[in-house]
C-alpha cells in the first residue's frame, strides 16, 4: 500500500495538530537533504488553528508536569511520533539558532502573508495560527493546486494591530522585542499577560478563531520567560 497525503492528514489530526498545508522544495527553499544523503521530496507542514488543538496539549502529560517548554516538548514528542510511523524526517520551527525558515515554508504551503506585526496572516484564522514542525518525505506526493484568497492586510481599514500596543513595541523599524517585555513587566502590560498580546487581539479578521485568554496568556508568558533566560 502506498502512502497518501489522505493518510497523512488523518494520522496528523489524530497527533493533536492542524494540517498545514505541503509544497515540493526546490534549491531556494533551503529545505535540507535527508539524513541518508536522499533530497527531500514533500514537506508537509503541521500546527494548530484558532483553539482547535489547545486541548489536545493541556491533555498531555507535558502540559502538567511543571518542566519548561511544555508545549515544545509535546510538540517533539507527536512530531517524532509520525515521522518514525510515515518514514518522514521531523524539522522543529525551536530548534535553532540557525532557525529553519518556517515563516517562507509557510508561505510555500498555503495562502499566508506577512502581515506588518512580522506574523502570517491567514485569511480564514487571521493572527491566530502557528506551527509546530515540517515532516520531511522522500517521497513525491500528488498535491492538491492551490486556491489563494488575497491577503486581508491589503484591504484592512487603519491597520488597528499597528496602533493598540501600550507601549508601541511595533515601530517603522519592525517588531522591538525589548520594548514589549518592558511592556510586559509594568503595570502597561498586564491586560496582554491576562489575556493575550493587544496587538494581536486588535485585528479583526478570523476574530472567531481567536485564542481563548488561557491560551494567548500562555503564550505571552511563555515568550516572555524565554526572553529572560
Ligand atoms: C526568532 C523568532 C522570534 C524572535 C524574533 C522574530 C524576528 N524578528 O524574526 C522573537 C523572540 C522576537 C519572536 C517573537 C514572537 N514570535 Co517568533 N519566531 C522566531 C523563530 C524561532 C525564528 C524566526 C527566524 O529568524 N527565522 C529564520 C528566517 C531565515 O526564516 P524566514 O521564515 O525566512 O524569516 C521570516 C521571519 O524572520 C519573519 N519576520 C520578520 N520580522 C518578524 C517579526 C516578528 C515579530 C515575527 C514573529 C516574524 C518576523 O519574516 C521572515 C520572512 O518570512 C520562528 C520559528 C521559525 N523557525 O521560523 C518563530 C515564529 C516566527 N514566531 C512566532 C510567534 C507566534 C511569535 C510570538 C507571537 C510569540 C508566541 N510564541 O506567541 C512573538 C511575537 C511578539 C509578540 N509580542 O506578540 C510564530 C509565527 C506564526 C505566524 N503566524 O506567522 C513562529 C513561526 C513560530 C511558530 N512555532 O509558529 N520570534
Ligand atoms: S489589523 Fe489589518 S493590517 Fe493588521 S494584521 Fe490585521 S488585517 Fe493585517
Ligand atoms: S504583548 Fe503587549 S506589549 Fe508586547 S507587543 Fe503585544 S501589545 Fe505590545
Amino acid at each position: 500500500m502506498t502512502t497518501g497525503l489522505d493518510d497523512l492528514q488523518n494520522a496528523i489530526e489524530r497527533a493533536g495538530f492542524a494540517y498545514r498545508g505541503a509544497f515540493h522544495p526546490q534549491t531556494a527553499d533551503g529545505v535540507p537533504p535527508l539524513a541518508n544523503g536522499q533530497p527531500c521530496q514533500t514537506v508537509i507542514l503541521v500546527g494548530m488553528v484558532g483553539s482547535e488543538q489547545w486541548s489536545s496539549f493541556r491533555c498531555s502529560a507535558e502540559a502538567e508536569d511543571g518542566l519548561p517548554d511544555p508545549l515544545d516538548r509535546w510538540g517533539h514528542r507527536q512530531l517524532t511520533r509520525l515521522a518514525k510511523a510515515f518514514n518522514a524526517e521531523a524539522l522543529e520551527p525551536s530548534k535553532g539558532p540557525p532557525w529553519w525558515p518556517f515563516q517562507r515554508w509557510a508561505q510555500r504551503a498555503e495562502a499566508v502573508y506577512p502581515s506588518p506585526l512580522g506574523l502570517l496572516i491567514h485569511p480564514v484564522y487571521g493572527l491566530w495560527h502557528s506551527y509546530r514542525g515540517a515532516l520531511a518525505l522522500a517521497t513525491r506526493l500528488d498535491l492538491a493546486p492551490r486556491h489563494d484568497d488575497p491577503s486581508p492586510c491589503i484591504s484592512c481599514i487603519g491597520q488597528p494591530c499597528l496602533r493598540t500596543c501600550p507601549v508601541q513595541a511595533y515601530t517603522a523599524d519592525g517588531f522591538a522585542a525589548d520594548v514589549c517585555i518592558g511592556g510586559l513587566k509594568s503595570a502597561a502590560g498586564l491586560a496582554c499577560l491576562g489575556q493575550g498580546c493587544a496587538a494581536r487581539c486588535a485585528c479583526p479578521v478570523g476574530r472567531s478563531h481567536a485564542q481563548a485568554p488561557e491560551q494567548a496568556s500562555f503564550h505571552v508568558r511563555a515568550f516572555l520567560h524565554n526572553q529572560d533566560l
